[in-house]
C-alpha cells in the first residue's frame, strides 16, 4: 500500500505518541510485524522466528509440492460414501436468543473489548437437553460486572425450542471480564462443571447437580496461580482453556490459554489521523499457557513448568485436542494471534513443543497470522486427526492434514479452502456433519477483529458452513445458501455446537459483539441416519474425555473423538456425532478408552444416542 509510511516509522511513532501517522494501521491484525532478530541463537527455530517473510518462498514450495502430489491418506475412496456436489443440502433457520455480549466497547479501543464472547453447549441438569452458556463481558475500566447486563447467562433448555434464563438460580451470572469457557466433569460425579476464563481473573464452578454451581476457585487451589498477577508476566489474561487427562489417570486436568499482557488505558494505543482501532498483538507481549494437574481431592497443582509448558510464550487464542499420533496420549494444538502456532506433544510425562518439525507452526506462505478459534478433528476419514483454524481477511482458514508420522501436510490451496476463505474473517470453527453424510464439515462464526471496515474487509460478516465433499478432498462455502444470511452481518465471536432439538442433526450457537445471539437450527433436508455416542467412563473420566471412536458402517469408516474444547473460547460437550448417510446400522463401533480399554459394539441401530459404558477389560 503505497501510503504506508513503512514499519519502523509506525512503530516508533506508536511507542511514543498517541497517534500514528496515517497508514500506520497497516500495523494493526493484517499487518505482516517487522520481527527484532537475536544474533546469539542462530538455531533453525531462531531463524525462522527471525524471517518469517523471507521463508515464504520455502513455504510456497511445500504448499506447491502438497498441492500437486497425490497425498495416500488424503484422497482414499471409502465405499459408497461419496459425496458428489456442491450443491447444499444442509440448511439452517434462524432462532434468536435474548443475549447480547456486552463488550464495553470504548473509544481507545482496549484489547479485551474485541475478544469477548465465549459459548457453551452441555446439559447442566442431566435432562438429556443441550443448554447454552455465555460468558459476558464487564466494565472495561474496572473489569467488574457492575451492571445486570454484564451478567453471564445460562438458558436452560426446556425442549420445544423454548430456552428460559436460569443464570441466577444457577449462581453462574460472574464478575469479572470473561472471555471463554470450558465445559468438565472435574470431580467424576456425573455433573458437568465449569472453568470460566477471563481478563485478569478465571472462576471454576462446582455443578452441585440441583441446578445450582458453586465458585470453587479458592478452594480448588487455582485462584492462588490464575487472579493473582505472575511474578514474570503480570495479571493473566486467560482466553480459553481445555479439561484433558493429560496423564490418563481418570482425572481431567486442566489446561488455561493465556492471551497478552495487557492494561486499561484512556488513551488510544493504535490511531491513525482518520480514526481508532484495536492494535495488532505485535504491540503486546505475550504470556505463558498453564497447566493444572487433578489432585482427585478437589484441588489442583500447577505444573506448568514441570510439563514443559511455562517455557514457551504465545498469545493463545484457541486450543484444539486429539490424539494426533495415536500413542494414547492426548496432545494439544493452540493458535498463538499473530504469532506460531505450538503443538504440544504429550510424552506422558511432560510436553514437548513439536509445531516446526510436525509442519504447523506457520501457514503456507510463512507470513504471522491471526490464528483464531481451532477444530482438531480426522477430517478425511483416515483416524488421523486433522487441524482446522480460521483467521481474518486474506491469511486464510488453514487446514493441516495429518499425515501419520508425526507429521502434518497443508491441504488449504489443493483442498480449494485457501480461494474460499481469503475473502473471510473467522473466530470460531467446529468440524461437525451437518448433513450426516459422513464427513465432517466445518462451521465457521464469522467477523473481523476490528471495529471498522476497511475496503474488501468489512468488520460485520455473515457465518458460513463449508461442506466437505468427500473423497475428492475439496469444500464448498455456503453461506446464503445454507440459510445463513437470515441475520444481519455482525462481529460473531464464539460458536458452540450441539443437537438442541434431538433430531440427529448438529445445531449451532453463535455470539455476537453487541448483536443478539443467534441459534442456528439445523434444517437439512434429505440428511442421512447419524449416531451419537454418549460415553460414561469408569476407570476413565466421566465423560471419556479423550477416548476415540471408530464407526465402520455399509459406506464406509469413520472416526472422532471426545473432547469439549472446540472453536474460539467455546466449548462443546458430546455426545460424539456420527452421520451414518443411507445406513440405517453402525455394524461396528469402537471405542478406545483413555484407560487403554478397547470396547466393541457390533449392529447398533441408527438414528439414536447410543449411551456406552466403560467396561471392566
Ligand atoms: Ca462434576
Ligand atoms: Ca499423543
Ligand atoms: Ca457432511
Ligand atoms: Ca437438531
Amino acid at each position: 500500500m503505497a501510503f504506508s509510511p513503512g514499519p519502523f516509522a509506525c512503530r516508533i511513532s506508536a511507542c511514543q505518541i498517541e497517534a500514528l501517522p496515517f497508514g500506520c494501521d497497516l500495523f494493526r491484525r493484517f499487518a505482516v510485524r517487522p520481527e527484532t532478530l537475536n544474533p546469539k541463537l542462530w538455531t533453525r527455530r531462531s531463524i525462522l522466528r527471525a524471517f518469517p517473510a523471507a521463508l515464504a518462498p520455502l513455504f510456497l514450495r511445500r504448499a506447491l509440492r502438497s498441492a500437486l502430489a497425490p497425498s495416500p491418506a488424503a484422497f482414499v475412496s471409502l465405499g459408497k460414501r461419496e459425496s458428489h456436489t456442491a450443491a447444499s443440502r444442509i440448511r439452517f433457520d434462524l432462532k434468536r436468543l435474548p443475549f447480547r455480549v456486552e463488550n464495553c466497547e470504548t473509544p481507545a479501543r482496549n484489547a479485551p473489548e474485541t475478544m469477548a464472547g465465549g459459548v457453551a453447549v452441555f446439559d447442566y441438569n442431566g435432562d438429556g437437553r443441550p443448554d447454552v452458556f455465555f460468558t459476558n463481558g464487564a466494565n472495561i475500566a474496572t473489569l467488574k460486572k457492575d451492571s445486570p447486563k454484564y451478567k453471564n447467562r445460562l438458558f436452560r433448555n426446556d425442549g420445544n425450542g423454548v430456552f428460559t434464563d436460569v443464570t441466577d438460580s444457577a449462581g453462574l451470572a460472574g464478575s469479572g471480564y470473561d472471555v471463554g469457557v470450558a465445559v468438565g466433569d472435574y470431580d467424576n460425579d456425573g455433573h458437568l462443571d465449569l472453568f470460566v476464563a477471563g481478563v485478569h481473573h478465571s472462576t471454576l464452578y462446582h455443578n452441585n447437580g440441583k441446578g445450582a454451581f458453586t465458585d470453587v476457585t479458592v478452594k480448588s487451589g487455582l485462584d492462588a496461580h490464575l487472579n493473582r498477577p505472575d511474578p514474570e508476566y503480570g495479571p493473566l489474561w486467560a482466553e480459553a482453556a481445555a479439561w484433558v487427562d493429560v496423564n490418563n489417570d481418570g482425572l481431567l486436568d486442566l489446561f488455561v490459554l493465556n492471551y497478552l499482557q495487557w492494561e486499561y488505558s484512556t488513551t488510544p494505543l493504535c490511531a491513525s489521523s482518520n480514526f481508532v482501532d484495536y492494535c495488532s498483538p505485535k504491540f503486546y507481549k505475550g504470556q505463558p499457557n498453564q497447566l493444572f494437574l487433578n489432585k482427585g481431592d478437589g484441588t489442583f497443582e500447577n505444573v506448568s513448568e514441570a510439563w514443559g509448558i511455562r517455557n514457551h510464550v504465545g498469545k493463545g487464542m484457541g486450543i484444539g485436542v486429539a490424539d494426533y499420533d495415536l500413542d494414547g496420549r492426548p496432545d494439544l494444538f493452540v493458535t498463538n494471534d499473530t504469532d506460531y502456532n505450538f503443538l504440544f506433544h504429550n510424552t506422558g510425562q511432560k510436553f514437548e513443543e513439536v509445531a516446526f518439525d510436525a509442519g504447523v507452526a506457520l501457514a503456507e506462505d510463512g507470513a504471522f497470522i491471526s490464528g483464531m478459534g481451532v477444530d482438531f478433528r480426522d477430517i478425511n476419514n483416515d483416524g488421523l486427526p486433522d487441524i482446522s483454524f480460521v483467521a481474518l481477511n486474506n491469511q486464510t482458514f488453514p487446514l493441516f492434514q495429518n499425515s501419520g508420522n508425526g507429521q502434518f501436510h497443508e491441504i488449504t490451496t489443493p483442498s480449494g479452502m485457501r480461494r474460499l476463505s481469503l475473502g473471510m474473517s473467522g473466530f470460531g470453527a467446529g468440524l461437525y456433519d451437518f448433513d450426516n453424510d459422513g464427513w465432517k464439515d466445518l462451521f465457521v462464526s464469522r467477523g473481523h477483529v476490528e471495529s471498522i471496515s476497511m475496503p474488501g474487509q468489512p468488520v460485520d460478516q455473515h457465518n458460513t458452513v463449508f461442506r466437505n465433499l468427500g473423497t475428492g478432498g475439496k469444500w464448498a462455502a455456503l453461506t446464503e445458501e445454507a440459510g445463513l444470511t437470515a441475520a444481519r452481518p455482525a462481529r460473531h465471536r464464539g460458536c458452540a455446537f450441539g443437537d438442541f432439538d434431538g433430531d440427529g442433526r448438529m445445531d449451532v450457537v453463535v455470539a455476537a459483539l453487541g448483536e443478539q445471539a443467534e441459534i442456528w437450527m439445523n434444517r437439512t433436508e434429505g440428511a442421512g441416519h447419524w449416531l451419537a455416542v454418549a460415553l460414561h467412563g469408569a476407570r476413565s473420566n466421566r465423560d471419556g474425555i479423550g477416548a476415540r471412536i471408530k464407526v465402520v458402517s455399509r459406506s464406509g469408516t469413520q472416526y472422532n473423538h471426545m473432547t469439549t474444547a472446540v472453536s474460539y473460547a467455546s466449548s462443546s460437550a458430546g455426545p460424539v456425532h456420527f452421520g451414518l448417510g443411507p445406513d440405517i446400522r453402525a455394524d461396528l463401533v469402537e471405542i478406545y478408552w483413555p484407560s487403554g480399554i478397547v470396547q466393541r459394539l457390533k449392529n447398533v441401530d441408527a438414528d439414536r444416542i447410543l449411551t456406552v459404558t466403560e467396561s471392566s477389560r
